[in-house]
């Protein structure tokens, strides 16, 4: 599994004598950089690679000094909205959740400096990578925690291998993660890939507990959570994938959160090309239009986006494409509440009971009817045709054959005679 060449590289780490974290010295720190969303492309130039997306997102900035790419993290509380109408209050890195996309390139020398000014200890795991257990980043195990106010250092060579990596804390992860800490880290090949690509994505997974009127995740609950998002935003918060009939695309899935998302796309099919344990060999990869992304993995998808059109990507638990749900309430579709709305009424003026036909019904609810406080619709956003009736983990992969740019192009303009009608009409 391990070339020559890697060990090689670990041993050359292991000379260079940075085999524990310690703290900074106040000289050698990076600035802070709090990258705006979105404004951090084209990124990163790796050989033959696009840039990197981060929808919603951004990329680190970083700085080069005596040949070492350095970083500089911080872990923070940050404010995030998940869609018009809330706003959580989260952890993050960078003034972010998830935080910015850390982007190297196989072979390279980085030292990773981190500021924590969170209010308990924290520390900084690099999920899949293979470097000396001391930068492993697990509290207790290889380091002591970093304390409120602290800058520590990690220092590694990238390991022969490249793909989709993470970061994170091993340290009250309960209440870390559940709080959104959680980043990318991508390492790009030294060598061009055979297939070049021409839109990189990267979406992380994640599921939060902000109960109806609250503003802070709840990171005592295990199962059941009300939000489910894309890169920390719900549809219709998330942006849209725009791409270039013909385009090779990659998407690269993280997932940090307590559930397994089985996130499928239309029109197409993709392979997974690659986990965060390595690539897969082409005779190992099989088409298909739905990839499950479990709980503390990546995959990188790959596809020809051929077929034009706006085309769903989201989730296919279909309670993961909900905003703040109506879980957990008495089941009334085919039930006549006639006679205990007006019962109700008498107690609660304005009371409207809901969902004998199904629950479409409820979508545009707060349209109707004022909901708690930061809470959004459990169905929401709107297509050209009405409302698309989903939240949570769903986006739009629009695919276009007149675009000269990715920014985004609006709705597609169906061909005359291609969409599905009325059979009286
Ligand atoms: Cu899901």
């Amino acid at each position: 599994m391990f070339s020559r060449r890697a060990f090689l590289a670990r041993s050359v780490a292991a000379g260079a004598g940075a085999m524990l974290v310690r703290r900074a010295r106040a000289d050698e720190v990076p600035p802070i950089v709090r990258p705006k969303l979105n404004s951090a492309r084209p990124t990163h130039t790796g050989a033959g690679t696009p840039s990197l997306v981060t929808p919603n997102g951004a990329t680190m900035p970083f700085r080069i000094t005596n040949g070492v790419k350095e970083f500089h993290l911080v872990a923070e509380p940050v404010e995030r909205e998940f869609a018009e109408g809330m706003t959580v209050k989260c952890w993050g890195y960078n003034g972010q959740t998830p935080g910015p996309t850390i982007e190297v390139t196989q072979g390279e020398r980085v030292r990773l400096f981190v500021t924590n000014r969170l209010p308990e200890h924290t520390s900084v795991h690099w999920h899949g990578l293979f470097i000396p257990c001391g930068m492993d980043g697990v509290t207790g195990l290889t380091q002591t925690g970093i304390q409120p106010g602290e800058t520590w250092i990690y220092e590694f060579t990238i390991p022969d291998q490249h793909g989709t990596f993470m970061y994170h804390p091993h340290a009250d992860e309960m209440t870390q993660m559940a709080f959104g800490m959680m980043g990318f880290f991508i390492v790009h090949p030294k060598d061009p890939p055979r297939l070049a690509i021409d839109r990189d994505f990267a979406i992380m997974l994640h599921n939060w507990a902000v109960h109806p009127g609250t503003y802070r995740p709840d990171p005592a609950v295990m199962v059941d959570f009300n939000m489910w998002t894309f890169n920390s935003r719900v549809f219709p918060g998330t942006e849209h994938l725009v791409v270039r009939t013909g385009d090779r695309v990659r998407v690269r899935f993280g997932n940090l959160s307590m559930w397994n998302h089985p996130i499928h796309v239309h029109g197409h099919a993709w392979k997974v090309v690659a986990t965060d344990g390595g690539q897969i060999p082409e005779a190992g990869q099989w088409p298909e239009t739905t990839v499950l992304v479990p709980v503390g993995t990546t995959r990188d998808v790959e596809f020809i986006a051929d077929n034009p059109g706006d085309w769903a990507l989201h989730c296919h638990m279909s309670h993961h494409t909900m905003n703040a749900m109506a879980h957990g309430i008495a089941n009334t579709v085919g039930v006549d509440q006639g006679g205990v709305e007006q019962k109700i009424q008498s107690l609660l003026p304005g009371y409207m009971a809901m969902g004998r036909n199904g629950m479409a019904e409820m979508q545009g609810m707060a349209e109707h009817m004022p909901g708690p406080a930061n809470t959004l619709p459990m169905m929401m956003g709107n297509g050209q045709f009405g409302e698309i009736e989903m939240g949570g983990m769903f986006t739009v992969l629009k695919v276009r054959d007149d675009i000269t740019s990715y920014e985004d192009p609006g709705w597609y303009k169906f061909p005359e005679g291609s969409v599905a009608r009325k059979a009286d009409s």
